[in-house]
């Protein structure tokens, strides 16, 4: 039986949510969904393969809407097409405290958001990320059981945002033909007309970096479906540039600033609603319309049935790989090889950087985890993330497991979030930890969104050398240990090194980052423990009794804390040496834990090559704080440690001038 229903009424569906929820908040973007509403329709009714009865389904598309305030047009997609959530009582709860319709669409609250987006231009990188893992899984598994593409709705801010040149650049070179973004094309940002700060010919700029352009009247279903489908039949990725009108059907807004971020008003609504022909009540879809789009809800269920066919008529052994990486559990082999790798150390210790020590974990336990997936944003031999026998993902050959991000640390952090939330996938990427700065809102994502991407950022301080100030983080780890729920370790050695590896490797919520030496580093674990000891944050590297003073260092400085407690033991000073491998593990720790490692009636000094700032945790305001709170300088490693006072005998001198006091 043929519907009565329009595509154009299923549309307006969205706009009066969108609009209804705005009023009803007083405050929101209504003019976005309201502009974009026939275009998704098409998206969601004709070539969106979903099954809104299971947002799970590893095999779905994926549906990223960059453009995040206008968060009401997914969320309003949700509802309508049956998704458990959100209901339309969470709908008129948007923007509340407790509804699961935030403010921008976060992935932690509904099952069928993908990711979360808000911080422009990121929703479109994560979602080259997700498109190649798609490629990636689909190398490995074949098409009966991974065969998806990734769709995105990006606005006018999502294409100006830099970001969007690293992200563009990449899914062209990379020919990810599975990558479709529909661009809602209004010229219209909060400023005003987009004429007011670009000239730039979008379309050119996709072509130039390998895409397929194609055009359409944003506001036409029909014009869309054809758009939509002469993106899927070309093999590269394809921009869909929809010209739409911010706020279309609202009287007097549409078309300006003015739809784009605030309620639109009661009799501006009002003027809506005539104009769309829109006569239910507020937060009211009629049935024959709401029933239109449930059913296509429901589209995919006989493709999703038949994928869960082929899957349980999988090989055995290739059934229980993919759902144990759907279920995002890392091989129980990778970790047994991390603890034959310790054992290796501890019977050969190994003098080395803490980020060659990271790419002998590699070697060691990439073999068993086939869900890590390499890459550097072009410090490959300088990060040490290429592992032996991994090979490079290619447009010719998805199977590799080593990604060229090129120069784009932001896109490269932003890819590593999608192949993350994808799923089936352990990403990590390397630079050096100062320009962590560049990427440090997709950082911020991977904290956010809880997904387990690890940061493998190297030349971790001054210990770098003559490449000077410009390349020596200072402030960078604080202030990565200042973002919630980001796990930052600062290994000591080859054997915390390994360690904080499996530990991050184990996390499944929470991103990480391993601050790693260019510089050799002494290992001073040298007895077998029986647990992985980074674990718990902190820890005794050098224990005494009742000591007089306890000296909590981190990374390269565990062991420079080390020659200051001998030159103290000399001078008849008990002083202990705590390895601090990670703040946010330490501070989770009991009470009592952390009394015991660092003991109130002791002096507490701290030794970190960076700012000083935070260490008054520690060290109280007794304490002594060994660091550096001005830029590095370019010189030789052992004269910059001497420079800046961070020597075993300067140090040493300090202490025992405070206990003398
Ligand atoms: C990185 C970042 N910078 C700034 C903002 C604030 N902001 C939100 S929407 C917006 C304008 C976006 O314009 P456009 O994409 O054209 O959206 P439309 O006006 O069509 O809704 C800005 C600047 C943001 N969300 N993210």
């Amino acid at each position: 039986m043929s519907s009565p229903v329009s595509p154009r009424q299923m549309a307006n569906a969205i706009r009066a949510l969108a609009m209804d929820a705005v009023e009803a908040a007083n405050s929101g973007h209504p003019g976005m969904p309201m502009g974009m509403a026939d275009a998704a329709t098409a998206l969601f009714t004709r070539h969106l393969k979903f099954d809104a009865s299971d947002a799970t389904w590893a095999d779905r598309d994926r549906f990223v809407l960059s453009a995040g305030h206008g968060s009401m047009l997914i969320y309003a997609l949700l509802y309508l097409t049956g998704y458990a959530a959100p209901t339309i009582a969470d709908i008129r709860n948007f923007r509340q405290l407790g509804s699961p319709c935030a403010g921008h669409p976060e992935n932690f609250e509904l099952a069928g958001v993908e990711t979360t987006t808000g911080p422009l231009g990121q929703g479109l990188a994560t979602a080259v990320g997700m498109a190649i893992a798609e490629r990636h899984l689909n190398a490995v598994y074949g098409d009966a059981l991974v065969d998806h593409r990734t769709w995105v709705i990006a606005g006018d801010g999502c294409l100006m945002e830099g970001i969007s040149h690293e992200a563009i650049g990449l899914a062209g070179h990379l020919r990810l033909g599975r990558l479709n973004v529909l661009w809602d094309d209004n010229r219209i940002s909060i400023d005003g007309p987009t004429s007011l700060s670009t000239s730039e010919d979008t379309a050119l700029r996709f072509a130039a970096a390998g895409w397929h352009v194609v055009a359409c009247d944003g506001l036409d279903f029909a014009a869309v479906d054809a758009a939509l489908i002469a993106a899927k039949a070309d093999p590269r990725p394809s921009l869909i540039a929809c010209r739409t009108t911010i706020g279309f059907g609202a009287p007097t807004k549409a078309g300006t600033s003015g739809a784009h971020g605030a309620a639109l008003g009661a009799k501006e609504v009002a003027g809506a609603r005539a104009a769309l022909d829109w006569d239910a009540a507020p937060f009211v879809v009629p049935d024959a319309i709401l029933a239109a789009w449930r059913d296509a809800g429901a589209r995919g269920a006989g493709d999703h049935a038949a994928w869960a066919a082929r899957l349980a008529a999988a090989d055995d052994t290739v059934r229980a790989g993919f759902e144990a990486r759907v279920a995002g559990h890392p091989p129980a082999a990778a970790f047994t090889a991390i603890d034959r790798h310790i054992a290796g150390l501890i019977a050969t210790p190994q003098n080395i950087a803490s980020r060659k020590a990271s790419e002998l974990v590699l070697d060691a336990v990439t073999p068993d985890a086939p869900g890590m997936i390499g890459g550097s944003a072009d410090l490959t031999g300088s990060n040490n993330t290429k592992a032996k026998g991994m090979t490079p993902f290619t447009a010719d050959d998805y199977a590799g497991r080593y990604l060229y991000y090129g120069i784009c640390e932001f896109g490269m952090a932003a890819a590593m979030n999608g192949m993350a939330l994808h799923g089936q996938c352990l990403p990590f990427g390397g630079t050096f930890l100062v320009f962590s700065d560049y990427m440090r809102n997709a950082i911020r994502m991977s904290a956010l969104q809880r997904t387990r991407v690890i940061y493998v950022l190297t030349h971790d301080s001054i210990g770098l050398g003559e490449d000077g100030p410009t390349h020596q983080p200072i402030e960078h780890l604080m202030s990565l240990r200042a973002i919630p729920n980001l796990a930052v370790y600062r290994p000591a050695d080859a054997v915390e090194t390994a360690e904080c590896w499996a530990l991050a490797i184990a996390d499944p919520t929470r991103p990480s980052v391993l601050a790693l030496s260019r510089q050799n580093l002494p290992q001073l674990r040298l007895t077998p423990a029986s647990e992985n000891l980074s674990a718990k944050g902190a820890y005794a590297m050098r224990e005494v009794a009742d000591p007089d003073v306890v000296i909590v260092a981190t990374g390269s400085e565990v062991h420079l804390a080390v020659a200051v407690a001998d030159l103290l033991a000399a001078d008849a000073v008990r002083c202990g040496v705590v390895s601090l491998v990670s703040w946010e593990r330490y501070c989770a720790m009991s009470a009592d834990y952390r009394a015991n490692v660092l003991p109130r009636s002791a002096l507490i000094c701290s030794i970190e090559a960076g700012v000083t700032l935070g260490w008054e945790r520690f060290t109280g305001r007794d304490g002594l704080r060994f660091g550096i709170d001005t830029f590095g300088a370019s010189g030789p490693i052992d004269q910059l440690y001497a420079h800046f006072g961070l020597t075993a005998p300067a140090i040493a001198a300090k202490i025992s001038a405070k206990i003398k006091e």
